[in-house]
Parts: C-alpha cells; structure tokens; sequence
C-alpha cells in the first residue's frame, strides 16, 4: 500500500540537520585535504559511523564494502569517497527495504491499519498526518481511539481528526480498547469505508500484561473481518537511538509488526539509527516524520534520505 507519494526534499534536509551535522560534517573533514585515503582515514570514518547510532556490525560493513570499492578504484577523490560510503548506505536501505504490498488495497476494504508503539513514540501525530494524505488521495477513512487510559487521548485524536477531516470513533475512559477497536472496524464496514485505522494506547515494551492486551485487540478486529489487520505499524521515537531496534524487537515478539514508522527525525542527531533499523530488521520503514504538522509525514525512500543527509548545501 503506498497511495501517496509525499517526499519533500528540503524539508527533509532541513530535518536531517543535527544527523548531517554528526555524520556527514565529520566525515567530510576527515575525508577533506588527504593526500592518500589510507587505512587510517577509513578506520576514522568507521568510528564516526559507530558514534551516529549506525551501530557496529552495519558500520563495520560499510567500511568493509567500501575498502573493497576502492580498492578496485583509481579515483581516491573526495567526491567519489563520499558517493562510494553513499551508495553502501543507500543499499543497506534498499535491500532491506523491500515495499511489497502495493496495491493491495483494492482487494481489501476496509484496509485496516493497527498503530502501536511506546509512549509518546508520535503514534496518534502519524495517524493524524496519514489520515489526511489518504483523504488528499481520495480516500474515506475512519479512526478508532482505542486508547483509552486517558481522557486527554481522546481529545487530541479529535483533533487530528478534525484537522484531517475524517470520522473518529471513541468510548469513554476506562473502555476496553478491543471493544472500540471492534466498533470502529464494525463501523468501517457497514459505511463501506476505505481505510481504518486504530490509536492505541502507549506500552512499554517491558510491561507484559500491556503487550498481551495488543493481541486482544487484534483479535477483536479478527472477529468483524477475519483478514484484518491488513497492517500492524510500529511507530519508533528517532531520538531514542539504540533503544528502537529492542522495541522493534519486543513488539515483533507479540504482534507481527508489518511496517515501522520514524519519527521526530527533525530536531535529533540520532538520525543514523534508520540505518541500524533497515539492517537489523526483516521489517520495513514506511514513513518518517520529519516535524508536527500535517504535512509533516513522508514516504521513507532511500535514495531520498541518502541524498538529504549528505546534501551540505543550504537549503534554498
Ligand atoms: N518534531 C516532531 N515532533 C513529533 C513528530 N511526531 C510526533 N511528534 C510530537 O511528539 C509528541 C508525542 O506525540 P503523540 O502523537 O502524542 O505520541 P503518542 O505515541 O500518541 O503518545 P502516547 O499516546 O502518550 O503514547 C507530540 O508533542 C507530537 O507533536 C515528528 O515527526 N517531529
Ligand atoms: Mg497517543
């Protein structure tokens, strides 16, 4: 499913500042004025990629694939330096960033789409801004406020709704989640409604009962239409560096987690995780947020993102 395409360069740059500044900013002075790109330049720059959360098997692989290039090269410019370590972390995206599941969504309506993720991860942000691009892309689409621990989840999942101008389905306090995840999905398909998607409430990952109570509720949605959830996305925190990839691990362990969803990558200088994520997990990202507002979702693509990361000029 990828119904919109929604890659806005600049701001995409502009989010990546503190990353850039981490990463590519030092790789470039350290790869600047050489006489010879020796061995000692590419152990620096392996140390640069450890300490931007690339992590070390996937830095150390880097370095690895591009000693080998090199190797077979003449051009030892600064220029082609970069793009050979650019095109190792486009591919290590790519490869592990298969999108698959296109179209499907004429086969299945309603589409239904479960979010979950750790405490204030950005999940009930990420359907307010996905509810208005599948609404931009002609689509209807409701949305169920199945966190119902507080009073105030409610009230701003209201508000997203209202600003995407989509229907939202919501219970009191203290409600069993699963029940409003049945309502709403009931909801949907007597409307004949195209996308649904279910708020969740947040769960740390180390608090098992919480995690069991997420198998509940997808079986309540089972119950209305036995192939659904279509989609579990996982929605991670970019600031939290190392700790996404054990989220990303507790939660495949109770549910199948069938897309991930980075956010706050504006503002934190931990971008380089996304690289970690792609070659630890058999699981793709789908979407990045790269800042508050509605707009503010954009498809994950790797070229994109190399690009925006090592692009050092300012942004027009
Ligand atoms: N800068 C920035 N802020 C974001 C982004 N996504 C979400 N936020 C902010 O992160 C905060 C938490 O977002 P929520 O959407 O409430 O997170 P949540 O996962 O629903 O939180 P809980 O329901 O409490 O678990 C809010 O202040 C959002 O505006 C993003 O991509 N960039
Ligand atoms: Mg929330």
């Amino acid at each position: 499913m990828n119904l919109f395409k929604n890659i806005n360069f600049n701001k995409l740059k502009d989010g990546l500042t503190k990353t850039r500044d981490k990463l590519v900013t030092k790789i470039n002075e350290t790869i600047t004025g050489k006489a010879k790109l020796d061995e000692e330049i590419l152990e620096e720059v392996e140390e640069i990629l450890i300490t931007s959360d690339i992590g070390y098997d996937t830095a150390t692989r880097i370095i690895e694939n591009s000693r080998v290039k090199l190797k077979a090269e003449k051009d030892r410019s600064k220029l082609n330096v970069t793009d050979v370590i650019k095109n190792e972390l486009i591919s290590i995206v790519e490869s592990y960033n298969t999108n698959s599941e296109f179209n499907r969504l004429d086969q299945y309506k309603p589409y239904v789409i479960l979010v979950v993720g750790v405490n204030g991860a950005g999940k009930t942000t990420t359907i307010g801004k996905l509810a208005h691009n599948y609404k931009q892309a002609g689509l209807s689409v409701i949305i169920g406020s199945a966190d119902t621990f507080r009073a105030a989840a409610n009230e701003q999942l209201e508000v997203w709704s209202k600003r995407a101008g989509v229907e939202i389905v919501q219970r009191s306090i203290g409600a069993d989640p699963s029940a409003v995840a049945f309502d709403t999905v009931s909801i949907a398909k007597k409307k004949n409604i195209d996308i649904v998607m279910i708020d969740t409430a947040g769960r740390l990952h180390t608090k098992q009962n919480l995690m069991e109570e997420l198998k509940k509720i997808k079986k309540s949605i089972s119950k209305v239409i036995d192939y659904a959830p279509n989609e579990t996305f996982l929605v991670i925190d970019g600031n939290t560096g190392q700790n996404a990839l054990i989220q990303a691990e507790k939660f495949s362990d109770v549910t199948d987690i069938t897309g991930l969803i980075v956010t706050k990558l504006d503002g934190t200088a931990k971008g380089g995780v996304v690289f970690q994520i792609c070659s630890q997990q058999k699981v793709p990202i789908k979407y990045i947020g790269v800042g508050e507002g509605i707009d503010d979702l954009q498809t994950f693509d790797a070229k994109s993102f190399v690009d925006a990361l090592f692009d050092v000029n300012e942004v027009a």
